[in-house]
This record gives C-alpha cells, structure tokens and sequence, in this order.
C-alpha cells in the first residue's frame, strides 16, 4: 500500500535535488487561482449577495443573511454534547498557557545618549479566521486561530466557515458553539474564496479584515495568494503532512497509528516514515493493514492518503542521514521516534513542529498540547513558522532623537545620501542645523 524509498548506500544529495527525491502531494494553487479571481470580484461589487449566491450554487443552501445571529451561537453552546465542551475547555485552556507566554513586550533600546529605537507591539487590529466546513469540521481550528489571536490582543475578531444544508445555512453547530465558548459573537457564514474575498473587500454585513488566517481546501489558498496585499495572510495552508523520523527502538503499532492519524485527514493527506531499520519498516507496513480496518474514512481518504505519490517509508542508512531527510522534506509535523529523542529532536532545523518521543503523537498537539496546529505544510516549514501570538502582532519602530544626537551623526546621514544620489535626503538634517552639516567631535 505504501511505496518505498530506498536511500541507502550513496552519499544523500544535498538541498534541492535530496528534496527532488522525496514524495510531495500536489497542490496546484495556481491553477485555481483563475477559478477565484471572479468570484472575488463579484463579491467585491456585490457583496453579501453574491455570498448569497454562491451559498446557493457551492454548498446547496438558501440563505437570507451571510451574519449569524448570536442566538445561534448561544444556542449551539447549550446544545453541545457536556464531553465535547470539557475537552474543548481543556485544549483552549492549555492553549491560552502555551500562547500567553508568547506576547511580546516592548523594547528600548538606547543607541547613543539622546538617541533611541523602541520596538512597540501592536495587535492587528481586525482579522477574519476562516474555518473550513464540509468533509472536514473542526472545532478544534477555531481554537488554534481565536486563541492565538486574542492573546495578542486584537480587538475585532470574526470568523467565518461556510453554511451547511444540513443546519439551516449556518454553519457547523459545534464551530458555532466552540466561537461561544471562545467569546466570539461575530460570525459568518461564508466559505471557499468567497470568504476570503468577504474579508478582504468587506460587505454591507462584514467590515473588511486586516488579516485573513485559518486554512482551508485549494480555492481558499488560491483566494489568499490573490487577494494578499490587500488583506495580510498567514499562510496558503495545503493537505497535513505527517513524517516521523524512527529507529529500531519505535514501537511499529505507533508508527502505524500515528500514520494512519493524518491519512485520516484527506486523500491528499502524506504520511511518511524515514527510517534506518528495515525490520521497523516491514513491521510497520504489516501493522498498517488491521489498523486500517479497523478505522474509518478508510477508502476515501486513508487508503488514497497512504498509497499515492505523496506518502512514502524512505530507507537511510543511519539517523545523520534520516534527519538530512527529515529536513530537506520539511514536514508540517515531524515525531521523532529514536533512542535519545530528545538529543535528535534538537538537532531538525526544518519542521512545523517536532513531536518528541513515544507519548507525544500529532494528534496529542491536534487537541491539546497547547502547541498550534496551524503549521506551515508543503515544505513551507524552512522559511515559515505555525501560527502564534506573533502572526497577530506588528512591531513598529519608533525613533526617538535629541538634536544633539542627530548631530553627531548627521554628517554620515548626508554621505549616504549623496552616495545614493539623493540631495533631498541630506536636506532634510541640514535644514535642522542652518545647512551647516555638524561634523561629529
Ligand atoms: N492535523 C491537522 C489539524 C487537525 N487535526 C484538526 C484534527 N483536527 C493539521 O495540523
Ligand atoms: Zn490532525
């Protein structure tokens, strides 16, 4: 079911062509970016009726209104299963540790008497999140965005999945209920790029967002890469990836398991294990066939999931090798599944997010290690990090100068300025010191 890659004996090439080698899911945003481009005009000129419209025609629902009533949530939250609320309670309150940590605070810093930088956090101040509906509900999405978010202290929050036929037009009842829990009031019910569209341009119902975060199916990250710019975006979000990186010393029933967990996901979803040992591979194949059988969503995503060309067991011949692997792939989420875990977890460079040792699976982050699991996939991880506290701040940086201090470096201001060719720029001091230029003491 799940092919192999076989690195072993030759030296691994290196970056580029070492990350040629490995299995990667397509995912053609480009492609849809064609797709989107008229719908988001339409709901730039037609606003809540186009989302109407396209209600209509994507998730086959009448809806009168794009906003839902806060009745709806409040509702929801009374009606949601007390074990789901627990849990739910459980993953926002380890959140709300993990993310609280991560506000910044402002920095002085003294660059010569007189002379100083302050780097001063600002909150974004509107973001929309989206959260996505359909095959995948998932109330613990709006956890990962809200929570983040608030910490940070943006002030307007809004969030929006798309309408189901099944409820009414509104969305999800749990995604409802999890806003309420959350104490969010302002919701939508939009989804696709005409969400992001909402956002960006804003409708008669929905004032546009500075910030658009959450992920989504193709169209959602092809509406980001369009409409970005004109709305800040976190990151054009593709199928979960799971890698784990295991020795002879990992148990096969958790390396199958924990495979399967985030095939589970979508039939794009890529699952792949890198490791030295054959036997751990063989076992880990055998054990993938009755754990598989014993599960859900087994023809429609896992076993897609697991067979296609973004899945794979890649063979290295030792733990040096498996972690230039592990990095050249870049995996959303990586588990480190060795002897000394700990001591090879710290050495990846390149990861969403590394999960150490046997008793910290992916889906212990999914819910509730306080971690976010938002995380950049398709091999974003080298220049990207998952959302936190940060995604929602800006830093801006304030200059404060005494004359005196601008004195003593005015001459150098005015070289580069000339050197650049840009009198002007040199002006601007010698204005302030009768267009004498100080020559520093
Ligand atoms: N593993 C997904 C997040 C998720 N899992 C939501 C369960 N629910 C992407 O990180
Ligand atoms: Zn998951």
């Amino acid at each position: 079911m799940i092919s192999r890659i076989d690195l072993r004996g030759d030296a691994l090439p290196e970056g580029g062509a070492l990350r040629d080698l490995l299995p990667r899911a397509e995912f053609d945003v480009e492609a849809a970016l064609e797709k989107v481009r008229p719908i988001c005009e339409d709901v730039r000129h037609r606003g809540t009726a186009a989302l109407i419209d396209y209600a209509r025609r994507f998730d086959g629902v009448e809806i009168e209104r794009v906003r839902v009533p806060v009745e709806a949530l409040h509702s929801a939250l009374d009606e949601l299963d007390p074990a789901v609320r627990a849990a739910l309670e459980e993953s926002i309150r380890r959140a709300r540790i993990v993310h609280r940590e991560q506000r910044r605070t402002d920095t002085t810093t003294k660059v010569v008497p007189g002379g100083t930088v302050t780097e001063r956090w600002v909150p974004v101040e509107r973001v929309g999140l989206y959260v996505p509906g359909g095959r995948s509900v998932y109330p613990s999405s709006v956890v990962m965005n809200v929570v983040p978010a608030q910490e940070a202290g943006v002030e307007s929050l809004a969030v929006t999945s798309p309408p189901q036929a099944d409820f009414g037009g509104l969305p999800h009842p749990t995604i409802l209920a999890t806003c309420a829990l959350l104490g969010v009031d302002e919701v939508y019910a939009a989804g696709g790029a005409q969400a992001i569209a909402m956002f960006a341009y804003g409708t008669d119902e929905c004032r546009p967002a500075n910030l658009v975060t959450g992920p989504g199916n193709i169209y959602v990250a092809a509406a980001k890469r369009l409409l970005k710019g004109r709305i800040g975006i976190d990151s054009e979000a593709g199928p979960t990836e799971i890698a784990i990186l295991a020795d002879d010393t990992a148990d096969p029933v958790h390396v199958a398991a924990d495979l399967i967990s985030q095939a589970e996901h979508d039939p794009m979803a890529a699952a792949v294990l890198v490791t030295d040992s054959v036997e751990l591979a063989e076992k880990t194949e055998k054990e993938l066939e009755p754990q598989i059988a014993a599960t859900k969503h087994v023809e429609d995503r896992i076993v897609p999931a697991l067979s296609g060309r973004q899945s794979a067991i890649v063979l290295v011949d030792g733990l040096d090798e498996g972690l230039k692997v592990v990095d050249a792939y870049g995996a959303e989420h990586l588990e480190i599944q060795t002897a000394d875990a700990t001591a090879v977890a710290a050495r990846v460079r390149n990861a969403g997010a590394v999960f150490v040792g046997p008793y910290a699976p992916v889906s212990l982050g999914d819910y509730c290690a306080g971690s976010n699991h938002v995380l950049p996939t398709g091999g974003c991880a080298c220049h990207s990090s998952g959302l936190s506290v940060q995604s929602f701040l800006r830093g801006i940086h304030v200059v404060d100068y005494s004359r005196d201090a601008l004195a003593e470096v005015a001459h150098h201001v005015v070289t580069l300025a000339e050197a650049e060719d840009l009198p002007a720029h040199g002006a601007a001091l010698k204005a302030r010191f009768d267009w004498k230029v100080p020559q520093s003491k």
